[in-house]
């Protein structure tokens, strides 16, 4: 049986919405009772269709009278003729299995910790529901539990030994619901909202954590400032809570008042966590909480507008960090990811819209494509209409919208009305799937500098053709002695647009400044222009950019390094520069990037021939470099106490960088030793660790780090990882036998199989297959228990049709060997489909 397609034109309103809702627990590991009762009024009309899934249903009745309703295993149905025209109290007791209920959604336990995760289709595992966005109530939630602290959103309105009750005043959609029971431990504080409300503060972790709440603590306050400051938008409840659990699906949730996180974004020490965690931390933590307005207040109306509130927090949380940071580092990493992530998918069988418009399963499209490529959308139309009528178009959404579920028309709607401009150009971003190519030709006629743009938006799967879509293109002129004498903002909107810039010597063109638009430029510059850029664009992404380019040139043609090399030695000894940036500079192009700008040029992918040409650019650099290398790390030395702010980060990634390359010189090893023996913080000893396993010299220090770290998961995470990313199938396979490899916590399957299938591409490409049929037997393994884990790890067979013959044949084998295994879930027979199109 195949499992239905959703499509977002046949959407209709729900048939019954509901005011409130009363739900009480009955906690108990693989019996829990849950009691429901809920208050229906009348919406489209019709029969009463209720989501259920993995429920016993013990009791119904509507308005007291007990109901024998039609069940199958999706959920039960009662006939309009049954129901009173306005509108009755359906009451129901189920029962549910939370510590059988290995795929993390619904109500699960970890760790003895009762917790729940609903989006976006987990509430109908706890009770029958119209589980959908645009159905929105007011929720009263009693637990009764021996446990010692008992949790849901809202305000704790009771509670006595052995129960609780919350109460929470806004209307909320389901997947915003949230429990958590269990033996646990609060670090409080306090905030003060700029109307002078004081909002209690907690964060709940196991006993022992308490001490790595700090940097949660504090990214939280500084969160809720910074939405006040920026954005105008202040908490509305009196309680703000977050829980750490260590068994979780993704990254972190939104639940209103009450945020459940994945333990790796909450619990950090200088000693257990690297200057990434904290900063990771920082956002996912602004990001929760930026959801209190964009998805909680204004929810989506259905999941196809999931970029809605996915794509604008991740924008608003961006601007975070940057405000937070250095704006123009956090802009180049942001790029980074999203090229490595987003044009990755945007370039295969699961390239899809940001805005999709047909899913079997919801879970398979929380992707870098709505996440990430949703707020590039945003940050174009920002460019587009300009900072200050991007203010007042979303202070009209906030006015317009509070307390609705909306579409990504509805957001377009108050851009228009805010500007008066036409967006339905614009709306392509979000219908058309693909990355466009921007091609620009260059021609001086003595007077005149012209521009001809040329974009081509790629066929995609369901989408042969496209058309032209508005590309903001942020552009500066420099001279020959690196003077910028002209900027400006160019659109391109059609398939041909010309930009003029009047003067008297051919200028050197920074392009797509900022990045501004999210498109592959191809730029035919002429010898030296980009080193030239490097060396004197006053645009820091595009000087950046302008190396990443000229290395890429070099690893893509075997070519030259020299331009490359002089370039990036002059801007490493440029003191002027912050530590972070250069440390930008100084990284290599990955060799997943290689491999797609490798297909993007048309040629097949040879991961071992791009494994062997970064190795050697690498080594290029390390040789041009030498003597220079060692005084430049000394030079980043930090004094004082770790410090996860500030400058010292960027003078570690600096260091750690140089010391990578000091490692591929005579005797350099032994540095890097001394390095790991020495450090202090987990960020240099982390890297000290990677580099010496990279070289397969770490077997003492990796031997030493698990000894010292035995105990802490989030740290043995890192030490299954960096094995994972460089160590041989062999090696892979002790440490599948390893009695630490508890594969059921997502975050141990992921740091040993997704980090060998995402970050190992020697290995997972290896030419007998052993590789692929490594991931294929652990996605089948996997699949069984958690298929929304299993469908998002199957993702690393993305890019199967760009690399050679011979492995695409065998990856064919594998992913067909999945596709006929007798049982598959939703998630994954979604993508496996996909994936073999
Ligand atoms: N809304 C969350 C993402 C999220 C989605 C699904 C989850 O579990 C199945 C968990 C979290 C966010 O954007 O942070
Ligand atoms: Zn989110």
């Amino acid at each position: 049986m195949t499992d239905p397609t959703i499509r977002l034109a046949d959407y209709t309103r729900p048939a019954w919405e509901v005011d409130t809702v009363h739900l009480t627990f009955r906690l108990s590991p693989d019996a829990t009772e849950v009691r429901a009762r809920i208050r229906f009024k009348p919406g489209r009309g019709g029969d009463l269709w209720l989501d259920g899934q993995a429920l016993d249903l013990l009791e119904a009745a509507i308005d007291g009278k007990p109901v024998a309703p039609a069940v199958g295993k999706q959920g039960l149905s009662v006939p309009a003729a049954d129901l009173p025209k306005d509108g009755f109290e359906w009451t129901c007791t189920t029962r549910i299995d939370p510590e059988g209920n290995t795929s993390l959604e619904g109500l699960y336990l970890s760790q003895g910790m009762y917790c729940t995760q609903c989006e976006a289709e987990g509430f109908r595992r706890i009770t029958y529901f119209p589980d959908r966005p645009d159905v929105m109530a007011i929720y009263t939630v009693r637990i009764e539990s021996d446990l010692p602290v008992l949790l849901s959103n809202g305000n704790r309105i009771g509670s006595g030994p052995g129960w609780a009750e919350w109460h929470d005043p806004w209307p909320k959609p389901a997947y915003l619901f949230a429990l958590v029971a269990g033996d646990l431990k609060s670090v409080t504080d306090s905030f003060t909202t700029r109307s002078g409300r004081k909002v209690d503060l907690a964060i709940w972790v196991r006993d022992g954590d308490q001490d790595r709440c700090a940097y949660a603590m504090d990214s939280l306050k500084r969160s809720m400032r910074w939405d006040e400051e920026v954005y105008g938008r202040e908490y509305d409840l009196d309680l703000f809570q977050i829980v750490a659990v260590d068994d979780f699906n993704a990254g972190a949730m939104e639940n209103k008042g009450l945020n459940i996180f994945n333990s790796k974004y909450v619990l950090a020490s200088p000693e257990t966590a690297t200057d990434g965690d904290f900063e990771g931390i920082e956002s996912v933590i602004a990001h929760e909480y930026f959801h209190n307005w964009t998805g909680n207040r204004i929810t989506c109306r259905d999941w196809f507008q999931l970029s809605l509130k996915e794509g604008l927090t991740v924008f608003r949380d961006q601007c975070f960090t940057a405000d937070m940071r250095s704006a123009p580092v956090k802009r180049i990493q942001d790029v980074q990811g999203l090229r490595a992530a987003q044009f990755r998918e945007d370039a295969g069988p699961l390239a899809h819209p940001v805005r999709p418009e047909e899913y079997v399963e919801i879970n398979n499209f929380y992707t870098a494509t709505v996440y990430e490529k949703g707020a590039e959308v945003i940050r174009m139309l920002r460019e587009i209409v300009g900072a200050e009528a991007y203010e007042t178009a979303l202070n009209l959404y906030f006015e317009r919208h509070d307390g609705q579920a909306c579409t990504i028309e509805d957001w377009l709607q108050v851009f228009e009305d805010a500007t008066g401009r036409d967006l339905s150009q614009f709306k392509l971003w979000y219908r058309q799937a693909g990355t466009p190519q921007l091609d620009v030709e260059e021609q001086f006629d003595g007077t005149v500098h012209r521009l001809t743009f040329r974009q081509n938006v790629p066929a995609t799967p369901g989408q042969p053709n496209k058309q032209p879509m508005p590309i903001p293109v942020r552009w500066g002129a420099l001279d020959a002695s690196g003077h910028e004498f002209a900027n400006g903002l160019h659109i391109a909107d059609a398939a041909v647009t010309t930009l003029d810039i009047p003067c008297s010597a051919r200028p050197v063109m920074s392009l797509l400044r900022g990045f501004s638009a999210p498109v592959h430029l191809k730029q035919a510059e002429q010898v030296g222009d980009r080193a030239h850029r490097l060396a004197h664009d006053t645009d820091p992404f595009n000087r950046w950019d302008a190396g990443r380019a000229l290395a890429m040139e070099a690893l893509l043609d075997g070519g030259d390094t020299q331009d490359w090399c002089d370039g990036v030695g002059r801007v490493l000894e440029d003191e002027a520069l912050d530590p972070a940036f250069r440390a930008m500079v100084l990284s290599v192009p990955g060799e997943g990037e290689i491999a797609q700008a490798t297909a993007l040029a048309g040629r097949v992918v040879d991961p071992d021939v791009i494994h062997a040409r970064r190795k050697q650019v690498r080594q290029n650099l390390a040789h041009h470099l030498s003597d220079r290398l060692a005084p430049l790390r000394d030079a980043q030395q930090i004094d004082g106490p770790y410090s996860p702010d500030g400058s010292a980060p960027g003078k570690r990634a600096l260091a750690n960088g140089l010391l990578g390359l000091i490692a591929l010189q005579s005797d350099g090893l032994n540095l890097a030793q001394a390095a790991f023996d020495r450090a202090d913080n987990m960020t240099d000893s982390l890297a000290a660790l990677t580099i010496l396993t990279a070289h397969g010299a770490g077997k003492n220090a990796l031997a030493h780090f698990h000894h010292r770290w035995s105990g802490v998961s989030l740290v043995i995470d890192k030490w299954f990882g960096v094995q994972a990313r460089f160590g041989s199938i062999a090696d892979i396979e002790a440490l599948l036998d390893h009695t630490e490899f508890t594969w059921r916590t997502p975050n141990r399957f992921r740091a040993l199989i997704a980090s060998f299938a995402f970050g190992n591409p020697t290995e997972f490409h290896r030419k007998d297959g052993a590789g692929y049929q490594l991931l294929a037997d652990w996605l089948l393994r996997m699949d069984a228990l958690n298929p929304m884990v299993a469908a998002r790890t199957s993702t690393a067979f993305d890019s199967w049709r760009t690399v050679t013959e011979d492995r695409q044949a065998l990856i064919a084998t594998q992913l067909e060997r999945i596709a006929s295994a007798p049982t598959l879930s939703k998630d994954t027979s979604e993508m496996i489909g996909r994936l073999r199109a």
